[in-house]
Parts: structure tokens; sequence; C-alpha cells
């Protein structure tokens, strides 16, 4: 890993319920186009449990490690360190930041961010970096709330917040360079890579997309 801020870029989420491959199968196709940073999100209808879980995890995780692409969980903390995942995503209705940040070290710790209130918390907390959405409408989440836009991530920029961020809900290779020109050090996707005919191709759109985007505010935002 080289710095988080440069490796947030573009952050595919992905489960089992989220496939129409192979999990294997979309992860590896998914690095070959150039995601920069992964979570394993096993929610939703027909997620594994317990030992497949385990194994699902544990074979996502070796294919990141070959990689070098950083591996993080969400919500199971549990999980994260017994595999030694390389850190954990939490959202506001798991365990508070900080009793996170304690039982993980110095493990990555993402935190799920909707409102000030909850960046200062989270910062307190241990956060190293920020989720932020939904930006634009999404279907993944039954009970996200509405989209917001990129409003609260220029809000923290604004207001002098330097903590990395990536922007999450909706985004699409067509939307994805207004989230990073909010403010945005990537982009987080769930649907835009794992439902497509081709993840590869989804992926390496969606890279060139940040890459250029990044490249027109150099020395702007963080
Ligand atoms: N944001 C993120 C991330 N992951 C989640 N699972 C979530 C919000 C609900 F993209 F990692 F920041
Ligand atoms: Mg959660």
């Amino acid at each position: 890993m080289t710095n988080l801020r440069d490796d947030l870029k573009v952050y595919f989420i992905m489960g089992s319920p989220n496939c129409r491959q192979e999990p294997v199968e979309v992860l590896k196709e998914a690095i070959a186009g150039g995601i920069t940073f992964f979570q394993f999100r096993e929610k939703g209808n027909g997620a594994l449990k317990d030992a497949e879980k385990y194994a699902l995890a544990k074979q996502l995780q070796n294919i990141c490690k070959i990689k070098q692409i950083p591996f993080i969980v969400n919500d199971d903390i549990e999980l994260a360190i017994k595999i030694g995942a390389d850190g954990v995503h939490i959202g506001q209705e798991d365990e508070p930041v900080q009793v996170v940040r304690d039982k993980i070290g110095n493990k990555i710790l993402g935190v799920s961010v909707h409102t000030e209130e909850e960046a200062i918390a989270a910062i307190r907390g241990g956060a190293d970096y920020f989720g932020i959405g939904p930006i634009f409408p999404t279907t993944t989440k039954e009970d996200a709330k509405p989209a917001r836009g990129p409003v609260l991530i220029q809000e923290l920029r604004r207001k002098g917040y330097t903590i990395p961020i990536v922007g999450i809900g909706g985004i699409t290779v067509e939307n994805a360079a207004s989230v990073v020109k909010a403010g945005a050090n990537g982009v987080s996707v769930i649907t835009a890579i794992s439902q497509v005919a081709s993840p590869r191709e989804a992926a390496k759109a969606l890279r060139k997309k940040i890459d250029e985007a990044m490249d027109q505010i150099a020395g702007g935002i963080l």
C-alpha cells in the first residue's frame, strides 16, 4: 500500500448476493480493470454465513493479497480480525468508532458519515476515511437515506476537513467525475462493476474517469 488517500480512487464493494458470476471471477476481473481498493460486504438476500462466509472471505482476501489491493471487511469486526484483513468499514448502526478502533489496532477504519456531527465523532473515534452517501439514488441498499448529492463532501472540504473521503451510492462512469470534483478522493461502487456483463471493462472505464478527473483538479482539492 502506498497511501490511503490515493488508494481510495476506485473502491469496489462486493459480496456473493451482488454477483451475476462467481465472486472470485468478478473480483479478479475488477482488479484487472484497475480497481484500487476492495470491501467484502456479504449482505442481503442469500448472504453467506459462518463457515461459508469465512471461506469466501479468505478466497477474496487471497486474490487481493496477490494483487496488493487492500482488503476491507464490512461490519464484521470479528471476521476481519480472524482473517487478518487490512481493515473494516462500519456504519452508524454499528459499535462506536472508538470501540472498533480499540479492537482493531492499526488496521484501516472506514466509517459511513451523513452529517458534520457524525464526521466530528468519527474523527474523534479514530476513523481513517469516510464513506459519504448516497450521492445518487441507489437500489443496492433497501434502507438507504435519500440521495443528497455531493453537498456534504463539498461542505466538509470547504470547512477544512482533510480526512480521505469516498462517495458512494448510484455512482456510474457518467457521474463519477462530479464526485471527485466535489472533493472526494475516490468513488465506491457495487452495481456499476458487479452487475454488468464485463466487470473488467466497467472497472477500466471508471478508473480512467477518476484518473482524468484527478488530473484536472491536481493541486486543487485534497
Ligand atoms: N461507504 C462505504 C465505503 N462502504 C459501505 N459499506 C457503506 C458506505 C455503507 F465506500 F467504503 F466508504
Ligand atoms: Mg454497516
